[in-house]
């Protein structure tokens, strides 16, 4: 049998590293998983609302019932794709789903149909059901400026916990992050395993944005209107929603909510990983919004920002909005 490919941070992590703390994504696996056609799959490019769409999908497809999967992780409601089909081998992997809650020896076949499966993975190292089948794909985008600062938070508390790669040394200033964000070549592997930069990501589903079986959503819309991206999330999947339940779930899903909720906090992993109360640490509901970059870019660093951005969109007509 062919050794299965394994996609580690493109050649950049050694081999110590890899061992320490690599996480080892079997691409045949993944390339090969068996799609249904009325599988959901929920991608994002991280720290673009990830943790806020896996609080909103189960519960427009089970019609508004809170209470019947609150409780469950968020982690076996909507799986990784990339967690769930990771090498065997991967101790690092097995340690994250374990401390997300996830039992061992789940399988995303365990899940109810629908299922809502979620990744970080760019489009070339998806599923070619996905494509074959017609899955639903939902898209959420969000303006690179503030996935830079919440990846710096995200990154700088990995590395202080000795999870990095590439790298020991803990990211210090602002400036460190930028960088690493603008080439994609982060200092922690579980923030961006593909090396896969924010607008090769972004533009990959934009480009199909007018397929059937494509909803691209803006993280920003959804601040400005949760309500109306619910119907239009709950249309997409063919999920009737009531009023109420409309209501309910924007409740859920608000971040003052969230901010209390251990399951979308992940407290168990924020505990067990990051120390402190998971209210305060968890990088998966810290402070949202849009605009906070403004408080971390120099003059000097936007305008270098806004360069590579304009490089970047020069042949899109893809509009982001970066403060509200
Ligand atoms: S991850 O690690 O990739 O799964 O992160 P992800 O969940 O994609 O993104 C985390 C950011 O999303 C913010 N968030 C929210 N914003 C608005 N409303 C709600 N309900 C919500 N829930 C999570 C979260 O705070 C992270 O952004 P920052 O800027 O770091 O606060």
């Amino acid at each position: 049998m062919p050794k299965a490919t394994v996609v580690q941070l493109k050649d950049m992590v050694d081999a110590e590293t890899i061992a320490k703390s690599g996480l080892r994504l079997s691409l045949d696996k993944i390339r090969d998983f068996q799609v249904r056609g009325d599988d959901v799959f929920l991608i994002t490019y991280p720290k673009s609302g990830t943790t806020w769409m896996k609080e909103i999908v189960p519960f427009i497809l089970n019609g508004g019932n809170i209470d019947e999967i609150k409780d469950t992780p968020a982690d076996v409601r909507v799986p990784y794709l990339e967690f769930a089909l990771s090498s065997d081998d991967d101790e690092r992997v097995k340690q994250i789903q374990s401390n997300f809650n996830v039992p061992k020896g789940f399988s995303l076949d365990d899940l109810k149909p629908p299922r809502t499966i979620c990744t970080h993975l760019r489009r070339e190292f998806l599923p070619r059901g996905i494509e074959e089948k017609r899955a639903k794909v939902i898209y959420v985008a969000r303006n690179p400026k503030d996935i830079a600062v919440s990846t710096y938070y995200f990154s700088k508390m990995l590395m202080e916990k000795g999870l990095g790669c590439r790298s020991s040394e803990p990211y210090g200033d602002f400036n460190d992050l930028l960088h690493d964000f603008l080439e994609a070549e982060y200092r922690t592997q579980t923030v961006v395993y593909d090396g896969s930069k924010w607008h090769e990501h972004v533009l990959e589903w934009w480009n199909r944005r007018h397929e059937g079986n494509v909803l691209f959503l803006k993280y920003e819309d959804m601040l400005q209107d949760i309500k109306a991206s619910l119907r239009q999330i709950s249309e997409f999947l063919s999920a009737e929603l009531s009023t109420s339940a409309v209501e309910k779930i924007s409740n859920h899903c608000s971040f003052k909510t969230m901010k209390k909720n251990r399951v979308a906090l992940k407290g168990d992993y924020c505990e067990k990983i990051l120390g402190g109360k998971s209210e305060e640490t968890s990088p998966f509901v810290r402070k949202g919004g849009a605009g906070g970059w403004k408080n971390y870019f120099t003059v000097a660093q936007n305008e270098m920002f806004d360069r590579h951005y304009r490089e970047w969109m020069k042949d899109s007509d893809l509009e982001m909005t970066f403060e509200l």
